[in-house]
């Protein structure tokens, strides 16, 4: 147990009814004793474990607030350490106060996530399941938190285990061969094997990558020329009456953007000013904020008025950003077209559609999932949420067990193959949390808030 006994507001900031206050460590229930008094004359110090008490917090003859408090004592709780917690009823006031008593009475301010990484410390949870936990607060859509609530359960540190386990089962194989030439191990039997969990590392990074689409979103933008029915799109997309539809060209004058998820994926739309050549100062500016907003997307929907004639206009913005991916959206598919053949989009996939009556919604659904999460639309088991550096490690992993195996097929030398297998073995292993250097941990944990 650390000796320095942590505290901090573990309930948002904000206008709750109820704030409270945890503190953690060898001093937590002393400190919390000090400043408790009950109408029964309880004392904390005295409390069974798990147990909750009714009273005020006092300090010096002033009463701060009327509170529950919680006594857990270690190690069954969610830090391994001696937990108090303080419900307070006054609101972030009465609250704050509280903490000020607590810290006055010889607790120290917890750092960010600093309760976190002392469950981890003290062996709690894997550092795996501590991201989770950051997941799950921060989590966007029900899939993203499905996915956390999945990793906090242990599911990924359960497949690192499991790799772990088979390269250092082929690695002591390998050990064997290199000790006792003689026994008959052939090396060719390890490359399979190799590649077996090569494989495994894969299909993670594959899932990782639906993953951060999970945690980071997209960002598509709706451009077109004026009238086409952008604002129409987004609303139906919303459904919600955000933007302002006219039959006026020109009618939306500045971005809007709005949040709302795909099929569990959030995304963030932006209904943009239509393009054409700017009549005064203010749409000058819209058409420049479009331009923002198309260089800020990962996804582009470009739109082409069905009911109209093709324009130049409309030509200049099928042709515009060929490498972000887009999807061309023909629109107002519920009244008649005067052309069938789109000009030249590129590569792009053509979806016609009615924002007015709905018709169509439902493949721009499809289009866009399908194009980002591998013609699946993510579920919890096809998503793994990890960060940067993790996916990072993971890949490096999978190099380092293709190295092995290039180098087994060219020499078949054990003691080689073994060396390199060694090195995927420390990597794995420092993705499991093994090894981690304090640089990353404090890294992890700064990501958390105050009183987790
Ligand atoms: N029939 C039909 N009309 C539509 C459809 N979508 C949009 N409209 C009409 O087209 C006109 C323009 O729609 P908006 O959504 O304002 O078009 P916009 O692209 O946002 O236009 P600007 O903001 O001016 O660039 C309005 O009169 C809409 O009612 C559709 O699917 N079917
Ligand atoms: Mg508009």
């Amino acid at each position: 147990m650390s000796h320095e006994t942590i505290a901090a507001v573990s309930t948002p900031l904000g206008e709750g009814g109820i704030g409270m206050v945890r503190l953690s460590g060898e001093s937590a229930v002393r400190i919390a004793d000090t400043l408790f008094r009950s109408p029964a004359g309880t004392s904390l110090a005295r409390a069974d474990s798990h147990t909750i008490h009714y009273g005020v917090i006092r300090s010096g003859e002033r009463t701060l607030d009327e509170v529950l408090v919680s006594v857990m004592r270690a190690p069954r709780t969610y830090t391994r350490e001696d937990v108090v917690e303080i419900n307070c009823h006054g609101g972030m006031v009465a609250t704050r106060s509280v903490l000020d008593a607590v810290l006055g009475a010889g607790a120290r301010m917890a750092e960010r996530g600093e309760f976190t990484k002392r469950a981890f410390l003290n062996g709690r949870i894997s550092l795996d399941q501590a991201k989770a936990v950051l997941d799950v607060v921060q989590a966007r859509t029900s899939l993203g938190l499905e996915a956390a609530i999945d990793r906090l359960g242990g599911r990924f540190t359960h497949e690192l285990i499991a790799l772990r386990s088979e390269i250092a089962a082929v690695l002591s194989d390998l050990e064997v061969e290199i000790d006792y030439p003689d026994l008959d191990v052939h090396i060719d039997a390890i490359e399979p094997r190799i590649d077996a969990v090569a494989t495994r590392v894969a299909e993670l990074l594959s899932k990782a990558e639906s993953g951060r689409l999970l945690r980071e979103g997209l960002t598509i933008a709706i451009v077109g020329r004026p009238n086409v029915g952008k604002s129409t799109l987004l609303n139906a997309l919303l459904s919600e009456e955000r933007a302002i539809v006219t039959s006026i060209p020109g009618t939306t004058r500045d971005t809007i953007e709005e949040s709302a998820s795909l099929d569990g994926i959030p995304v963030r739309w932006i209904d943009t000013a239509g393009l054409r050549e700017a009549e005064g100062a203010v749409e000058e500016e819209g058409v420049r904020r479009t331009h923002i907003a198309i260089d800020r997307a990962d996804v582009l929907l470009l739109l082409v008025d069905g009911s109209e004639r093709i324009t130049a206009d409309d030509e200049g913005i099928l042709a515009l950003k060929p490498d972000i991916p887009s999807l061309v959206v023909i629109t107002k598919s519920d009244l008649p077209s005067p052309w069938r053949q789109l000009p030249g989009h590129g590569e792009h996939t053509v979806i016609r559609l009615s924002a007015k009556t709905g018709r169509g919604m439902h493949a721009l659904h499809e289009a866009i999932t399908h194009r980002f999460v591998r013609g699946e639309i993510p579920t919890r088991n096809s998503v793994l949420l990890l960060d940067t550096w993790e996916r990072d490690l993971l890949r490096r992993t999978g190099e380092q067990l293709e190295v092995a195996r290039n180098v087994a097929d060219e020499n078949g030398q054990p003691d080689m193959v073994a060396e390199e297998l060694r090195l995927a073995y420390r990597t794995a292993s420092e993705l499991q949390g093994i090894d981690v250097s304090e640089s990353i941990l404090d890294a992890v944990f700064a990501r958390f808030c105050v009183g987790k």
